[in-house]
Formats: structure tokens, C-alpha cells, sequence
């Protein structure tokens, strides 16, 4: 049987040292300093946060470090530790938005009442925010030039962003499922917010998390509803962050595993994950026309002071679909599971919570249709060995899962998982035992 595949830890110092060589050799000299910002994986809470829900992530120890030192002509040059050969430079005035939210807004209305007439799509339909050809800037680029993009937008918040030198290098593991994309713009968030001498408040760093969504959703053409923006930029170490994306107010919820004799152990099925292929924003617009159906402004809240088995009664008979009700039914019984498992940290009792990871993944496989066959697997066997509970985190189809595992469990565990996965023909899975670290700081 293969034996699993560990990803190395991450090694900060290593990190540091290959961003500056990079900045001085494709830039020459040294940045104004150097910003970090973490992955993420989230505990439970998901594919709610664009329904106006709760969710409960953690920072990852690995991080993307972005080196940056402003310039006076209007021009971004950014190089990135992935392609240290093909550095990308424009003019800050050329980049644009993919769509202008203006265009095509009766396109726009169209497309939605066909769709809220069909009754089962067809689910390999493309349906992306933006065509490749539609960018100003193609390619990773496109997220840290975004993100300098969206805090100059002269609607909010207007900053007076100059042009930039960049330079990038990261151990976030890319195309998992572990925001490897928010770590990016987030970290370039936080460098140009510094530079500009704009301060390090709660309320800066919130300015920072729209400005990142947009930058994503507008000009990199990437679905994201905040979540791993908040965490990235949020998140503190040996803490949850408890988010209530209705409002974007957190709490710090205190983590450590170790005490309990406990691991989360985060499995990168390495199958595809894509965020933009459309079945992201299908999940996003049953969301919202469930809460229209309903006629609330978060799906997520709406069995407060009620019912979930109510809420839904009262959307069939408002007409809703069968599809748009499972939809419904999973936000919020998610949103239940999410407050459970909050009142049993808060107890001392995280050896507690793995039926309710778990039940999570239930219901993001039938009712929110977004697992794939190689989460299915991954999670079913970690279980087998003996994990208290799995499931998958973040957006899902494809990417990574998550399994807390008694210490003494971890090898049968790992090798679980990596022998279910060569059985079914998958890929072999890889491995990382993670604890909540710091959110988004300069390094440098
Ligand atoms: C992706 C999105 F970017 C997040 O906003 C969130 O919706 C998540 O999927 C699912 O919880 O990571």
C-alpha cells in the first residue's frame, strides 16, 4: 500500500529569506517590507457565509508572503516564487473590472428568471462570473493588481493607491481548497494599508477584507463570499474565529486541541477544486432565491425564534423548488450544527464535536450537492480508523478535508486515507496536521 504523503511544515524563516531574494533580484534593492497572510480551513459553518450565516474558521501556519515598495509612475511589476521567470507589470489605470455592474444588468435578470423557472439544470452548465477574455489581467496576477485596484475604487474606499513593486512567495498549498487566493490578496491588502500609514484597527482590517472580495469577484472573475477573506485577515492565533457574515462582527473562540489529546488533521485530496466553473455561483443564486421566496435578507437567520422543519413548510408553499428547499435545508441545519458546536468548545468539550462534523458533510453532499467522490472517500475513511469526524471544508468540489483524530489514531488515520484513495484510483491525498495560527502581519 503507498505510505501517506506529509507536506512539510511550513518554515517562516526560509520563506522570508526566498521573498527578499527574489524582490532584489527582479526589482533591485530592498521592498519597504515584508507582509503575511494565511490559508485557512474551516471547522464547520459552510456555504453559508453568502447566506448570511456563521461560520468558524481557523488560520493556517502557512502563509503567502508579499514583499512591496511603491512607485511613483502608476506601474504594477509583480513577481511571484511560482514563475520567477515571467514577472507581470501594467498600468494600475488599465486594469479594470470584468464586468461593469452596470452592463449587462438586464442580461443579467434574464438569465435568472430562466433559470428560476427550470426545474433540475443542467448541472455541467457553464455559468461563470467572467470569460478568461473579459479580464484586463490574466492569471494569478490578477489578484494582487485587483487588490490595489479595489482600494483605489473612488466609491469606497478611496485611497490614493500608487503604483507598485512585488514580489510573492508562499507554502499555502495552491488549488486546495485552502485559500491560497485570499492569502494573496490579503497579504497585498495589508502591505499597501501599511505603506499608506493607514493604522492596524479592527476597522481597517474590514476595509481591507471588502476591498480583497472585490478585487477576487471583480477583477480576478473569482466567486467568494468573504469568509476566507475575514479569516485570512481576522483570525487569531490559538483562537477560532467566529464569524456572522450577516453582519461581519467576530469573536475570538479559544482552540487547542493538544490539551485534549487531539489532532486536525486537514487532507488535500488533490482533485480539482475550482471555484469559477459556475457551481459556486448556482449554490449562491438557489441561496438567495430561497431567502426572496421568503422574503428575508439572510437565509441563514431565518429559523431563528422558529423552526428549520417551519422554514422550510413555509418555502414550499411559497412555491419553491425541490432543489432550492435542500439548498435551504442545508444552510440552515448548518447553521444549527455551527452554534452546537460553539456551546461545546466553550464547554471543554471538542472530543465531542465529531457527529457534528460529520453531519456537516451529509449535508453538504445531498442537500448542497458540492462534495466530490474523492472527499466522499477521504472523509468515510477517516472515519473507519477511528476519526471522531470529517468532512470537507471550504468551497468543495474537489480540494481539502478535515479530520479530528485522537493523537494515537493519526497513523492508522493518514494511512486510511491514503490506501481508500489508491483503491478508488484517486490521487494520493496529502497530509497536514494544523493549528490555529495569527491572521495577516508585516514580517518585515
Ligand atoms: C469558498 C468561498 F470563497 C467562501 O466565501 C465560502 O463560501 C466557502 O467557499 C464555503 O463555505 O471558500
Amino acid at each position: 500500500a503507498p505510505s501517506p504523503d506529509w507536506v512539510p511544515g511550513p518554515d517562516p524563516a526560509r520563506a522570508l529569506a526566498e521573498v527578499r531574494a527574489l524582490f532584489a533580484d527582479v526589482h533591485g534593492g530592498e521592498p519597504t517590507g515584508v507582509w503575511a497572510a494565511p490559508g485557512r480551513v474551516n471547522l464547520v459553518g459552510e456555504h453559508v457565509d453568502y447566506a448570511g450565516g456563521t461560520s468558524l474558521p481557523l488560520a493556517l501556519p502557512h502563509r503567502t508572503l508579499v514583499a512591496l515598495r511603491p512607485r511613483d509612475d502608476g506601474r504594477v511589476r509583480v513577481v511571484s516564487a511560482w514563475a520567477p521567470d515571467e514577472p507581470w507589470e501594467g498600468a494600475l489605470a488599465d486594469v479594470r473590472p470584468v464586468r461593469h455592474p452596470d452592463e449587462d444588468r438586464d442580461e443579467d435578470r434574464d438569465e435568472h428568471e430562466d433559470r428560476d423557472e427550470g426545474e433540475d439544470r443542467d448541472e455541467g452548465e457553464d455559468r461563470d462570473e467572467g470569460e478568461e477574455g473579459d479580464r484586463s489581467v490574466q492569471g494569478w496576477p490578477a489578484y494582487p493588481a485587483g487588490v490595489l485596484w479595489a482600494l483605489g475604487q473612488p466609491d469606497d474606499p478611496g485611497w490614493d493607491v500608487p503604483g507598485a513593486d512585488l514580489a510573492i512567495a508562499s507554502d499555502v498549498p495552491v488549488g486546495a481548497g485552502l485559500s491560497s487566493s485570499a492569502a494573496l490578496t490579503c497579504s497585498t491588502a495589508l502591505a499597501v494599508s501599511d505603506v499608506l500609514g493607514h493604522g492596524d484597527d479592527d476597522a481597517t482590517r474590514s476595509v481591507l477584507v471588502d476591498a480583497c472580495v472585490r478585487a477576487e469577484n471583480d477583477v480576478a472573475g473569482a466567486a467568494t463570499g468573504g469568509m476566507d477573506q475575514q479569516a485570512s485577515l481576522r483570525c487569531r492565533a490559538g483562537h477560532l474565529l467566529l464569524l456572522d457574515s450577516a453582519d461581519g462582527t467576530v469573536e475570538h473562540v479559544p482552540f487547542s486541541l493538544e490539551e485534549h489529546g487531539l489532532v486536525l488533521l486537514v487532507v488535500d485530496t488533490r482533485a480539482t477544486h475550482e471555484l469559477t466553473d459556475g457551481q459556486y455561483a448556482a449554490r449562491r443564486a438557489d441561496c438567495a432565491r430561497a431567502a426572496g421566496l421568503l422574503g428575508v435578507e439572510h437565509l441563514a437567520r431565518a429559523a431563528r425564534g422558529t423552526s428549520v422543519e417551519e422554514v422550510l413548510e413555509r418555502l414550499h408553499a411559497a412555491g419553491a423548488d425541490e432543489r432550492v428547499v435542500r439548498r435551504a435545508r442545508h444552510v440552515l441545519t448548518e447553521e444549527e450544527r455551527t452554534h452546537a458546536l460553539v456551546e461545546l468548545l466553550r464547554a471543554d468539550r471538542p472530543q465531542d464535536v465529531g457527529p457534528l462534523l460529520d453531519g456537516s458533510h451529509a449535508s453538504l453532499r445531498d442537500d448542497h450537492e458540492v462534495s466530490s467522490v474523492e472527499l466522499d472517500v477521504v472523509t468515510e475513511a477517516a472515519r473507519g480508523a477511528g476519526a471522531l469526524g470529517a468532512r470537507m471544508t471550504g468551497g468543495g468540489f474537489g480540494g481539502s478535508a478535515i479530520a479530528l483524530v485522537r493523537t494515537g489514531d493519526v497513523d492508522a488515520v493518514a494511512r486510511a486515507v491514503t490506501t481508500a484513495s489508491a483503491d478508488a484510483g484517486h490521487p494520493r491525498p496529502q497530509l497536514v496536521a494544523v493549528t490555529a495560527a495569527q491572521g495577516a502581519e508585516r514580517v518585515a
